[in-house]
């Protein structure tokens, strides 16, 4: 669905809203799981969106129609309670923070749905939290800075929806600058945009539409092997605060003490910071073949180190190697399924999006989505449109 649509629902229930407002999904080009391990990444939002109608309604209830879900909830501001249908707690865990802060909602009626593929791992859950957050912020005059946002956006995933992300999606989806990368230092949130400039190249997604059920357990897992590398390191380095601080030949003589799945998980991220940095360069250099080579090495690194790709994902992935039109390619986001990202020749975009979907399906007998896809700015509000009735 497209905003127009999203405001029309709105009208349909409750008449012309009074703020309409876009939260972008993102890509990561790369540096994955490093978010939380306190390193870089380099995510860029795109022009798949969330879209929020919204106007307070002078109650304290605060009612909730979603389109992606053809579902409504409603929840009372005084009584905060998880819901029993789980794509309304992203609103209300974020309500919940903003609340826990201090600041004075009110209640409101909101409709909210999009184009952005649900399960795909293109954060659409940072972009339901962060533009929930933005909507009643300018909503209520409530004063929340764009930083605030962000952080209140990712407890809320972390708190009430149980997966202990790091900030990256949430980052990039109020951050976000059309034509730009950003790269983001995750410990010191220091960042910088690039512009994204593939030349005869684009960006090519396909969505694997396999959502593995141990994605939000072993999301939670990697990241308590991570620490408990980190805890280990420590105490023969005491400088180390995160794997970001670690060099290889630290970890080299560690193997038996942190064991083979912690030792890999170590290695992975330490080889994954340095794969950023360096794509960085190769990006802003004009060196597509260096970039797409760590795709690739970025993608090994995460299905046999971190464990976290699936077979689906590595077909999609082995489907593009020794393909002179592709650059290179990776599995994206969290892992356990969702989409690959590929850089694709733009000449052979068509015929590629048709052949990875054959073939796909061939094995899998599971019809891909395959999207192009463009850098975006971060969450914002929309012009509302007078003309749009029911
Ligand atoms: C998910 C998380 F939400 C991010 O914080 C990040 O860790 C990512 O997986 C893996 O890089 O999208």
């Amino acid at each position: 669905m497209e905003a127009h649509e999203i405001q029309k629902a709105f009208i349909n229930i409750y008449g012309q809203p009074d703020l309409l407002v876009r939260s972008p999904a993102r890509i990561n080009l790369i540096g994955e799981h490093t978010d939380y391990n306190g390193g870089y990444v380099l995510p860029a939002a795109i022009n798949k969106e969330t879209y929020f109608a919204i106007s307070g309604n002078g109650t304290r209830t605060c009612n909730v129609y979603s389109t992606y879900f053809d579902e409504t909830a409603t929840f009372d501001l005084d009584n905060i309670q998880p819901s029993d249908k789980s794509w309304a707690n992203y609103i209300i865990g974020a309500v919940d923070q903003i609340q826990k802060k201090g600041y004075d909602v009110q209640g409101f009626n909101i409709v909210f749905g999009g184009n952005i593929p649900i399960g795909a791992g293109l954060s659409s859950s940072a972009s339901v939290e962060c533009g929930l957050i933005f909507s009643v912020n300018e909503l209520f005059s409530l004063g929340i800075d764009p930083l605030e946002i962000i952080k209140m956006g990712q407890k809320a995933e972390n708190e009430f929806v149980g997966v202990q992300c790091g900030i990256m999606d949430q980052f990039i989806n109020v951050m976000g600058k059309k034509d730009n990368a950003l790269r983001l230092d995750c410990r010191s949130l220091e960042h910088y945009y690039f512009p994204l400039k593939l030349d005869d190249y684009c960006i090519m997604l396909c969505n694997s539409r396999v959502s593995h059920s141990l994605a939000t357990s072993a999301y939670n897992t990697r990241k308590e092997e991570c620490f408990r590398g980190v805890e280990v390191i420590k105490a023969h380095y005491p400088e180390v605060e995160s794997l970001r601080d670690v060099k290889l030949t630290m970890l080299q003589h560690l193997l038996s003490e942190l064991g083979e799945d912690v030792f890999n998980r170590c290695e992975f991220v330490i080889e994954e910071n340095l794969r950023v940095l360096e794509s960085c360069e190769q990006l802003q250099k004009g060196d597509l073949a260096g970039f797409g080579k760590n795709l690739y090495d970025s993608h090994y690194g995460l299905a046999l180190k971190y464990k976290v790709s699936c077979p689906e994902l590595d077909f999609l992935i082995g489907f593009t190697i020794n393909k002179p039109q592709i650059v290179g390619a990776r599995m994206m986001g969290g892992g356990f399924g969702g989409c690959s990202i590929n850089i694709v020749e733009k000449a052979y975009k068509d015929e590629f999006a048709q052949a990875i979907s054959d073939a796909y399906q061939q094995r899998f007998e599971i019809k891909p989505e395959i999207y192009e896809v463009a850098s975006a700015a971060g969450t914002s509000e929309l012009f509302i449109s007078e003309h749009i009735n029911n």
